[in-house]
């Protein structure tokens, strides 16, 4: 059966629900295709609602029966939920009804995995469970009876009970349904132990498939941090008996915030040294992190409706963000985050996907999991505090936690707190959440008679549905750099509101300060040198900063800038402009860039991550997102050889420093997945990559011998195939590894992602027809079509092969996992920045999908927001 007419939901229509939920029983009797789930729910009249019509979300549900107060009914059932006539009085509900989790390629609902059943009900899974006011702001306490013949039956909460073929538990906290889970499988424990700071005992469990046990330590202990970092920081305690974690190989996303019981993505959870890379290391201690953290921020304080997703999940981010700053570095963690959010969030907000952080209409909100709500939902908390500081942030969550604990909650709500904790009208801040698209910054400088001035205009470009924009409160953290390089005046926060606004500085004894500041007299009559501004330190907000600054400027701020994040944003500004410029005249590479970067990689003071990261370059889907912006239309071939041609000058350019950097990846101690070793082998890694230009892979080949790691054995086998060698080491790669499914995925993402444009498409459909190419499993589903995606110059061909590729995959997926089809579809999202025939070729495939019989609501809302 397939979804109902797509119909388009509004915030502004929001109602409460007629009835409140004082507790729901469910009891599971497990069986693969015909699983029941009986439902005992009291409701109540809800006294603060005008409608008290008796509607349950309910879907591919067969009813067996149905009862109010014991006596049997037959509610009116659609293919959406029921309707029923009930008292205008308290009453009790009772649902028994069948379902197929053996059928459920969806991962949504309940479903079974590799035998485990599991579930997945965010946003609106539960009401293929049973039939329930399936909306986060219906809260309840539930009990839970597991009924079925597997040794580990799990729910949320506490246990309290279990024997042969049952188990109960109990959660004592009201939650949404969204938030139930439920487990049952022959799983294996990795235990641990957390004591809360008020003294609660708290179990911790990891469980896995047998063979796993072995990739559990890892994330148990990023689990502990957390518990103690969300102690510490935010001074919230964890509030049950235990806290489980499962993991599971077919799911939809990362992983799922279930109140004590989180289910994880295994490739989000598993880990070892030997199948994991560091960067596997680091998104797992942060998912985790992100996930325990929603037991606060989200699960005691909900959300009212969808649309105020972006209150619990940008609130999370922020929090893990600032996690992984305190235990790694948080430079580091500051210059990916703003790449990252560039790289994704950037392409969301300027074209057609483009949304509000909190969007005002969807049809599916299983389309709005996305970057603008996540990863700039938690810049604009960022921003937040930057504005009222770190106090009055601290003094805002104590109250916002005090405030709405085991409520459901709007951004109304959050803005609130901080009106009240500091007395700021936040009305223009607010915008934040209202307005898509991003912000442009364009800054130019005056110098006259010693004083320093810096203009800056602000403009948004018009996005679907918003054609004219207001200007908004952007926090802009700027320092100035005298002459010799030191730093004339630390960063200052310039509150920057209005459309176009001037920002003075005034050199006084101590150095320069914002004019109308408090501070030491102004040197009257003095003749100082022009400082050099750093503007957008720490990347203090999310816009595209317009200045227009020379070479030398940014190879001074390159050389001199105490800004460890604009330090390298001068880098990788120069990286930019000089491959804007090979591509567009076919220019050598500038001096400035290859001179800037020399000195930095020989600078051993610096930390080996950062140096790594001065090495990156821009993606080139970003140099065509710049191209378009500058009005060219970007030729991904044109991109991909200068890309290349840059790094090959560049090996040649620091040739000297690559064997000492290289050596970074030969590390005596006993591997650890911490920020100091991922540092230096990522500094190797890159160092090898660099070599590889100039020895054919000859290093590279004797690393892959030698790795005893997963981070030293990807590098060495990614040069290879990109010199185009490493069959031996490939096939090698496949004897080891064949029955570790997340290495699996490694082997066959890396060859889409390391192939040559020509190739790419060839690469991806010989991989498909791959006997372990295991399509209906979203890890390696993504692990092929994803990677043909990211390659910008492979997906682009000029004949279309990557597209059309893409689009036939994409429609065989969508009856199986409408969810996962519908999130690949933004692959296409950028295609009004290509050439006419381009165009031609992606509008042919878009149609094609949507023009598909059956197809999912999932990819119709999508297909038919990137057409428009
Ligand atoms: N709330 C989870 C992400 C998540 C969202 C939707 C899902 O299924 C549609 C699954 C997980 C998080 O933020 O981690
Ligand atoms: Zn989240």
């Amino acid at each position: 059966m397939r979804d109902a007419a797509p119909t388009t939901i509004y915030l502004k229509d929001y109602t409460p629900f007629g009835y409140l939920v004082d507790s729901v029983h469910l009891t599971f009797d497990l069986a693969p295709n015909a699983t029941r789930v009986t439902s005992r729910i009291a409701f109540r009249p809800n006294p603060d609602a005008l409608d008290r019509q008796f509607f349950l979300h309910g879907e591919q549900l067969k009813l067996i029966r149905a009862t109010v107060d014991g006596v049997e009914i037959t509610p009116d059932v659609t293919e959406t939920g029921l309707t029923a006539v009930v008292p205008d009085a308290a009453f009790v509900w009772e649902a028994e009804v069948e379902i197929d989790p053996g059928n459920n390629t969806a991962l949504e609902g309940l479903y079974i995995s590799n035998g485990m059943y599991c579930t997945q009900c965010e946003a609106e899974g539960f009401r293929k469970i049973t039939f329930y006011p399936d909306r986060p702001d219906v809260m309840s306490i539930f009990t839970v009876r597991i009924n079925g013949a597997l040794p580990v039956l799990l729910s949320n909460g506490n246990p309290t009970g279990k024997g042969d073929g049952w188990a109960e538990w109990n959660d004592p906290w009201p939650k949404p349904a969204y938030l139930f889970a439920l487990v049952a499988g022959d799983l294996i424990t990795h235990p641990g132990q957390f004591t809360t700071k008020s003294g609660r005992e708290v179990e911790l469990n990891l469980w896995v498939r047998p063979g796993d046990e072995g990739k559990c330590a890892f994330g148990m202990e990023a689990l502990k941090k957390s518990m103690k970092w969300d102690e510490d920081v935010y001074g919230r305690e964890y509030d049950l008996d235990v806290f489980n974690i499962v993991a599971v190989d077919d799911f939809n996303m990362g992983a799922m915030e279930n109140k004590g019981l989180n289910i994880f993505n295994s490739s989000a959870v598993l880990a070892s040294p030997e199948t994991s890379t560091d960067m596997n290391f680091e998104r797992i201690e942060a998912i985790i992190a992100h996930e325990y953290f929603h037991n606060w921020t989200g699960n005691r304080i909900t959300c009212r409706d969808w649309f105020q997703l972006c209150l619990k999940e940008g609130l999370t981010v922020y929090r893990d963000a600032q996690f992984t700053s305190d235990m790694r570095s948080a430079p580091v963690k500051r210059i990916h985050d703003a790449i990252d959010l560039r790289a994704r969030q950037f392409a969301e907000d300027n074209g057609p996907l483009s949304h509000p952080v909190r969007p005002e209409s969807f049809q599916e909100i299983n389309n709005f999991y996305t970057a603008t709500v996540y990863e700039k939902g938690a810049e604009v908390i960022g921003m937040l505090k930057r504005l009222v500081g770190d106090e009055a942030y601290a003094q805002a969550l104590e109250l916002y936690f005090d405030r709405h604990d085991g409520q459901a909650c709007t951004i109304e709500d959050w803005i609130k707190v901080f009106e009240d904790t500091t007395d700021r009208d936040l009305t223009q801040f607010k915008r934040w959440y209202s307005q898509s698209g991003t912000p442009r910054v364009s800054v130019t400088e005056d110098w006259t008679d010693g004083i320093y001035t810096l203009t800056l205009k602000q403009r948004t470009d018009p996005t679907p549905g918003q054609s004219d924009k207001l200007p908004q409160v952007i926090p802009v953290a700027v320092g100035l750099i005298g002459a010799n390089g030191d730093e004339t005046m630390p960063t200052t926060i310039l509150e920057f509101t209005q459309e176009i606004q001037s920002f003075a500085f005034e050199y006084t004894v101590e150095g320069w300060r914002l004019q109308g500041c408090e501070g030491p007299e102004r040197v009257s009559g003095a003749n100082p040198p022009k400082p050099t501004a750093s503007i957008l330190r720490d990347f203090s907000a999310p816009v595209i900063l317009e200045h227009d600054q020379s070479s030398a400027e940014r190879a001074f701020l390159l050389a001199h800038d105490s800004d460890p994040f604009n330090r390298w944003q001068a880098g990788r500004s120069l990286a930019e402009d000089t491959l804007i410029k090979m591509i567009l005249t076919d220019a050598a590479p500038e001096t400035d860039y290859l001179d800037g970067i020399l000195a930095v990689l020989r600078d051993s003071d610096l930390d080996p991550s950062y140096r790594a990261l001065m090495l990156g370059l821009p993606s080139q889907s970003e140099l065509a997102a710049m191209m378009h912006e500058q009005g060219v239309t970007p030729d991904p071939v044109a991109i991909w050889t200068a890309v290349e041609t840059l790094r090959q000058v560049t090996a040649q350019h620091v040739q000297d420093l690559l064997p000492r950097l290289h050596s970074e990846t030969s590390i005596e101690a006993a591997f650890s997945p911490d920020a100091e070793q991922a540092g230096q082998r990522a500094l190797g890694g890159a160092a090898l990559a660099l070599t590889s230009r100039l020895d054919g892979g000859a290093k590279a080949a004797e690393d892959y011998q030698r790795a005893d790691n997963m981070t030293l054995q990807l590098s060495a086998l990614s040069c290879l195939l990109r010199a185009g060698k490493g069959e031996q080491e490939l096939n090698a790669f496949y004897d080891r590894w064949q029955d570790d499914r997340l290495v699996m995925d490694k082997w066959f993402g890396l060859q889409v992602a390391m192939s040559a444009p020509a190739e790419t498409a060839d690469i991806v459909s010989h991989l498909t027809g791959h006997p372990d190419f295991n399509w209906k499993n979203p890890n390696r589903f993504r692990a092929v079509l994803g990677a043909l995606a990211t390659n910008h110059a492979g997906f682009h061909r000029a004949d279309g092969a990557g597209y059309s590729l893409l689009a036939d995959w994409l429609i065989k997926l969508d009856p199986v996992n409408p969810q996962t089809t519908a999130r690949m579809c933004s692959a296409f999202q950028t295609w009004k920045r290509y050439d006419a025939d381009r165009q031609a070729l992606i509008r042919n495939q878009l149609t094609r999908i949507a023009e598909t019989p059956d197809l999912s609501r999932d990819t119709t809302e999508m297909v038919t927001r990137i057409l428009n």
